[in-house]
């Protein structure tokens, strides 16, 4: 089974990711996982901090010569802000003076629910691990995922659809989506330049006016054969577990499958995709003409290109602040202002890329096993020959 996990603060020492469960026998390019890393911190809208860390992948387990070798791994990704909160978050007693104290929650931010949860007397621990900084360590786990889903020539990508309200108004093909890996800068991550302007222009409006903004993001994955996931069981879903793990991104407060939302007021004859078959036309020589489910049915991939949109609120930290109450007078302030990021829609495409694929290499072990990859791929060989021949 596999399984990951993440720790670390935002202004920590650094912050850490755990993954168990990946077969031995899996080549790793460390160069990969920093090339991963760096797109997550790319973007038009991303804060000062993005200026100060280069995020890169310290493998301290699991990996030895260039391979897994089935031990869990364990992935260290140092903060280097940390040397200006070394005395502000120190793991011993140190300086209560030298504390940053979050004296107002944010509205929007885990800050409140966080304290009240907690109880602590203000958010400063809240928000240190509940920022968006965490998912860098996901972001280094899931390009493990990639490369093993790479083995079984699957592959996972986002681009972004929308910023504000400047969207991309067409359909848009997986190729499009793989070209934008070959950019050097990252604007917004987005297949259409008109559309990416405007999006500009967003992110240059709230900057303008202290404020922030949101959008939608959308991960694809290709190649994907069907079978993944389960009707049988409801946690065995593949909607559900991608539902939960893009859900499970911080800013992201919607999730959609396909045209799941406008499926929703529409006839059934509009949404359903209709059936064909043309040999060696596919995994199994069924086809489809479209593609509204978004690569699932039942909860079972149906060897279509997963789906997936992420709808992110605009971030909670505002330079011109909403109303908060002071946690220590409870008299009526502003939200407490700490250096943010304006937008983050292409790295939050980033985040649930990996995600995505953490989520799909776990269906997969799930599904073919194996403790080397040479099982696994024989495994998963002979399932495709089982499709073929059925
Ligand atoms: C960061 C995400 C955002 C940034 C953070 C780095 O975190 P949050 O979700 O708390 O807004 O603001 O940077 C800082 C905390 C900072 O000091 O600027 C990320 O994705 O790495």
């Amino acid at each position: 089974m596999l399984h990951y996990f993440t720790a670390g603060e935002s202004h920590g020492e650094a912050v850490v990711g755990f993954l168990s469960g990946l077969p031995a026998g899996l080549r790793v390019e460390r160069g990969r996982l920093d090339r991963e890393l760096w797109r997550r911190q790319q973007g038009y809208g991303r804060g000062g901090r993005m200026k100060i860390e280069r995020d890169t992948a310290h493998i301290l387990s699991g990996v030895r010569q260039g391979m897994t070798i089935g031990s869990p791994i364990a992935i260290l990704l140092e903060n280097k802000d940390w040397k200006s909160w070394q005395e502000a978050l120190p793991v011993e007693e140190g300086d209560p003076k030298k504390h940053r104290r979050v004296s107002s929650p944010r509205p929007g931010h885990a800050d409140l629910a966080g304290a009240l949860k907690y109880n602590f007397p203000e958010a400063r621990y809240v928000l240190e691990r509940a920022s968006a900084r965490e998912s860098a360590a996901r972001v280094a786990l899931g390009a493990l995922a990639k490369l093993f889903l790479r083995e079984l020539g699957m592959e996972v990508l986002s681009h972004v659809v929308s910023v504000g309200a400047a969207a991309v108004q067409h359909e848009v093909r997986w190729e499009q989506i793989a070209a934008l890996l070959e950019k050097q800068e990252i604007l917004l991550n987005c297949v259409d330049a008109d559309a990416e302007q405007c999006m500009k222009q967003q992110v240059d409006q709230a900057l303008r006016t202290g404020d922030s903004v949101g959008g939608v993001f959308e991960v694809v994955a290709v190649h994907v054969p069907p079978g993944l996931g389960s009707y049988a069981q409801w946690d065995e879903r593949l909607d559900g577990r991608l539902a939960a793990a893009v859900m499970s991104l911080q800013a992201v407060k919607a999730v959609e499958i396909g045209t799941g939302i406008s499926a929703a007021s529409s006839p059934g004859s509009a949404v359903h995709d209709e059936i064909a078959y043309e040999k060696a036309a596919s995994f199994s020589g069924f086809t489809r003409g479209r593609n509204n489910a978004g690569g699932i049915e039942g909860g079972v991939s149906n060897g279509e290109e997963i789906r997936i949109r992420g709808y992110l609120k605009p971030i909670s930290t505002l330079r011109r602040p909403l109303q908060s109450v002071d946690f220590a007078t409870r008299e009526p302030v502003k939200a407490a202002y700490e250096r943010s990021d304006v937008c983050v829609v292409p790295a939050a495409g980033v985040a649930a890329e990996a995600v995505v694929a953490l989520t799909l290499a776990a269906c997969a072990l799930d599904k073919f096993g194996g403790d080397s990859m040479h099982e696994t791929l024989r495994n998963f060989r002979g399932y495709l020959e089982q499709l073929r021949n059925y």
